[in-house]
């Protein structure tokens, strides 16, 4: 634990992580500053609590003499690390640590860390259900919505913190230490914040740069970016695979999902395969890390199960919303990257008119030339990202461009045929148009839900 009594602390970035560390700070002693980018007005609805709590607040940009007057420098994760102020403070070896850093410095307990490009929030989101199942006290937090700060007070001993951890988080960690750390799957994402592939695969493996002999790191066999990963690290390394048997770890077998402890140890049967109620293949991956997780913290198989079977989708991940004159709504807000909507692409057999767009992270569309040829009627963009993205897929596909959210619904509805889909994916992430991609997705579920015939 640190000591933060009386230190001068500055937060950096005031969304829900920035406000969560700064009052997290304050009730434990320290001098804090926050400073954000936004106007006094926008950030009207924050600034009172924390006046209140005597912390000082910095709005509508951050001053360089701001930065270099802290004893620590605490930055949200949207917050770029090359910004000119903290460059500036690196320059003079103040300490500069990330949300789920401070937090992990205070965290009681086990910590089970997530990450991956894709499948994030519904590993963890199950994991909690599952420890919760098995009896372990569990709390569950991270880049899923809830700052890991926010958990802190709750935490005990034997307490289990399920942690959704991004790259942006993990970037700024340096005792960060899970117990048991998984690595979904890696691919291209956030390459405008990362700057390339390998920095932001880099930023991934962070997840278990503390680790030790004692700990586990869950991998995926199947994605090679990930399995890579094993032969930098220190810990025990379990593996998932849907293609094959795995030394340790989880795979399919005959139509069933099986785990095995150790090499030498027999095979359980963890679950039949069509016992798994989410959608897509790539769920049955999230599945196969979470058992393999979920028994490496010592939930029996049996329970895993149940809990399996019981889980619903996480919202704005693949998720239903209405079916209306005979066409099939899907919001996958959350599909944020081009993987992503690739996956949700996947889990339909055709007649999909797909809302692509909104904030480009310098991703390549064309990755989705084939799947959109094979099984997409159309694709309506939205969003800054929109040029790009049609230049992108010119010919491959029938391409509306709506500019907004509402004109890309009443569009796709009006095409869609009975039978149809019409899939929110849009492989971009919302900023230039909404506050997040919750946001983007009960926009659009309002949407739907208010057509008329
Ligand atoms: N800001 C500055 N200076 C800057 C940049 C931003 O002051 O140079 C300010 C903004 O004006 C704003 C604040 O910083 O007021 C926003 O901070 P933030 O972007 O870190 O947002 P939070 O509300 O703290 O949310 C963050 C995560 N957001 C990002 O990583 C972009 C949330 O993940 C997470 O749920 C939350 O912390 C709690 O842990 C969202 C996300 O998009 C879902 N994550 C990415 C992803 O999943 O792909 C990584």
């Amino acid at each position: 634990m640190m000591e933060i009594k009386g230190k001068k602390v500055l937060v950096v970035g005031l969304g829900k992580s920035g406000l969560a560390a700064a009052l997290f700070l304050r009730r434990r002693g320290a001098q804090v500053t926050v400073s954000d980018v936004r106007s006094a007005e926008a950030l009207a609805k924050e600034i009172p609590a924390l006046i209140e709590a005597g912390i000082m607040v910095e709005s509508g940009g951050h001053g360089l003499l701001t930065f270099r007057r802290q004893d620590l420098i605490v930055v949200s994760p949207g917050v770029p690390l090359d910004t000119p102020e903290l460059a500036q403070v690196k320059h003079f070896g103040l300490p500069v640590i990330g949300e789920l850093e401070l937090a992990a410095r205070f965290l009681k307990g086990h910590a089970l860390a997530v990450t991956g490009s894709n499948g994030k929030t519904t590993t963890t989101t199950l994991l909690g259900e599952i420890l919760k199942a098995g009896g372990l006290p569990t709390l569950v937090g991270g880049n899923i919505g809830l700052p890991v700060v926010a958990l802190i007070d709750e935490s005990t001993e034997d307490t289990w913190s399920v942690l959704e951890v991004s790259s942006f988080q993990l970037e700024t960690t340096v005792q960060f230490h899970p117990e048991i750390a998984v690595i979904l799957n890696i691919t291209p994402d956030h390459l405008d914040r990362h700057g390339s592939f390998e920095n932001y695969c880099a930023a991934k493996e962070r997840i278990f740069a503390a680790q030790t002999a004692g700990d586990f790191l869950v991998l995926n066999a199947d994605n090679t970016p990930c399995a890579a990963a094993a032969a930098r690290s220190a810990a025990k390394v379990y593996w998932f695979s849907v293609e094959h048997p795995v030394p340790q770890g989880a795979w399919l077998e005959q139509g069933s999902v099986v785990y095995r402890a150790a090499e030498d140890a027999p095979t359980e049967h963890v679950m039949p395969l069509r016992g798994i109620p989410l959608k897509g293949s790539h769920n049955i991956e999230n599945v196969l890390a979470a058992v393999v997780a979920a028994r490496l913290a010592g939930v029996p198989a049996e329970i895993i199960r149940h809990a399996v079977e019981s889980f619903q989708a996480v919202e704005h991940r693949l998720e239903y919303v209405v079916t209306h004159n005979g066409v099939q709504f899907y919001n996958d807000s959350k599909a944020t990257n081009v993987d992503a909507t690739a996956k949700a692409i996947a889990a339909f057999s055709g007649g999909i008119h797909l809302i692509l767009g909104g904030k480009d992270k310098n991703s390549d569309y064309t990755l989705l030339s084939d799947l959109l040829r094979e099984r997409v009627s159309a694709v309506y963009t939205i969003g800054s990202a929109a040029a790009k993205i049609e230049s992108h897929l010119r010919g491959v596909v029938s391409i509306y461009s709506c500019e907004t959210l509402d004109k890309a619904v009443a569009s796709a509805a009006a095409a869609a045929r009975p039978g149809e889909v019409v899939l929110l994916a849009p492989a971009c992430s919302s900023f230039d148009q909404f506050e997040n991609y919750e946001q983007r997705g009960k926009v659009f579920k309002q949407l739907v839900k208010d057509l008329r015939d």
